[in-house]
């Protein structure tokens, strides 16, 4: 690594070294390591800058205009523009960006709609849901009653006619649609007509879709939905954190929600730099870098299924894929270390019906997202499932391993990260 492999972190350099070693090798494993976690980006330099900014020394409890501390001028205005930027991405009534991260903003969005014990419909976990959707340890399962929907065991799809069903049985307060590890388009149409009929609030979590909506590849819940949540720091490519949209008549209470319900001061730095990549993604190259994540995800899915992997739903209509590594004889546990030690990214993930524990698994995630902002493009798709296929053909072998490293770090080092 020489040095131009580094932005410049003078003053940490100088007066912390410690820390600015740990990060150097952070940012080699990020520059050197093909990145399939679905969930992650990596962010512009202007994104970076706006979060190591001195907007992070400031307390700003309240709204723009509305504050419980003094100062706030130039805070009001950042915020505001985030506001203003995210409601003419999302074509949305109003937003709240103050939420931290994906979690809370789902908790403000449950507090501003129910009580404790209220019912919640939303997908099951183990067949691509998210934790913040009801998972029994988490305050969702904890807090609010849930009932979970489920995927088709022939086709691997929500199975529509079972959310119907579940709702008219139990009459949930709220129906959520939205996923961590779905492969497919929703429909939120569908979605809307079944709510309507049971009288329940439909929300949307589009944490890993946002970019593809923003950037105009796939349907926005936005006209169909009471609340859409998302985090800002996925398909969005943004800094990690999350917005809350709604109809502008839900929008004092899901502000209320976030402050004082559950958040003290906002992270205004983390707010900067989310207008900055609202920015960004209203530029029609945005869109452009959309439809290739959906192309490369396509690629790497169709490739690895010639490579003889089984692709649950048999393929992607967004930027992700499950992984059923059943007919390799091969687990997600072992299948995610043997990854990391050849330098790949990925997430062992329960697939559908797994017969293993979610800390073992049958499956693994991979996600097209950060390898689209380096710039690969579809034929680079095959040679990142070749790298895959070799990694877990040779998962007991850590000199072979080691190899594949030696010849990922070549292959990824003629794609710049985006912060060079
Ligand atoms: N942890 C995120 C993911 O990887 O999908 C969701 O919160």
């Amino acid at each position: 690594m020489s040095q131009k492999d580094f932005r410049s972190l003078h003053y940490l350099q100088q007066q912390d070294p410690t820390v600015f070693d740990i990060w150097k090798k952070e940012v080699a494993r990020q520059k050197y390591g093909i990145e399939l976690i679905a969930s992650e980006n990596y962010v512009s330099p202007a994104v970076l800058e706006a979060l190591g900014s001195e907007f992070t020394n400031k307390y700003s409890e309240g709204l723009p205009g509305r504050r419980y501390y003094g100062g706030n001028e130039y805070i009001d205005e950042v915020e505001t523009l985030a506001i203003e930027r995210a409601k003419e991405l999302f074509k949305s009534e109003h937003v709240n960006v103050q939420p931290h991260s994906g979690n809370p903003a789902n908790m403000a969005a449950y507090f501003a709609l129910l009580n404790p014990g209220d019912t919640i419909l939303g997908m099951s976990l183990a067949h691509g849901g998210h934790l913040s959707h009801g998972m029994p340890l988490n305050f969702s399962g904890k807090w609010y009653k849930v009932i979970g929907y489920e995927t088709d065991p022939q086709t691997g799809l929500i199975d529509i006619d079972q959310v119907r069903a579940l709702a008219k049985e139990h009459k949930p307060k709220l129906i959520l649609a939205g996923f961590s590890a779905y492969s497919r388009s929703l429909n939120w149409q569908l979605f809307r007509e079944i709510a309507d009929e049971v009288g329940a609030y439909l929300m949307a979590d589009i944490a890993h879709i946002a970019g593809l909506i923003a950037g105009n590849q796939l349907d926005s819940p936005i006209p169909h939905c009471d609340i859409v949540t998302t985090t800002t720091h996925k398909t969005l490519r943004g800094p990690r954190g999350a917005i809350i949209m709604s109809r502008e008549d839900l929008g004092m209470r899901i502000d209320k929600a976030v402050f004082p319900g559950l958040q003290g001061g906002p992270h205004e730095h983390t707010i900067a730099a989310k207008a900055v990549a609202f920015q960004e993604a209203l530029q029609p190259s945005f869109s452009i870098y959309a439809e290739q994540i959906i192309k490369n995800a396509q690629a790497l899915s169709t490739a690895l299924q010639y490579a003889g992997f089984n692709i649950v739903s048999g393929g992607t209509d967004n930027h992700l894929m499950l992984v059923d590594l059943r007919p390799k004889r091969i687990t997600g546990d072992v299948a995610e270390r043997a990854l990391e030690l050849a330098g790949i990214s990925a997430n062992k993930n329960l697939i559908p019906f797994d017969p293993e524990k979610p800390i073992v698994t049958s499956g693994i995630r991979l996600g097209t997202p950060a390898m689209t902002t380096r710039g690969m493009k579809e034929e680079e798709m095959k040679t990142v499932a070749a790298f895959v296929t070799q990694a877990l053909e040779h998962h007991a072998n850590e000199k072979k391993l080691q190899e594949i490293k030696r010849e990922i770090h070549h292959f990824t080092a003629q794609f710049p990260m985006f912060s060079e």
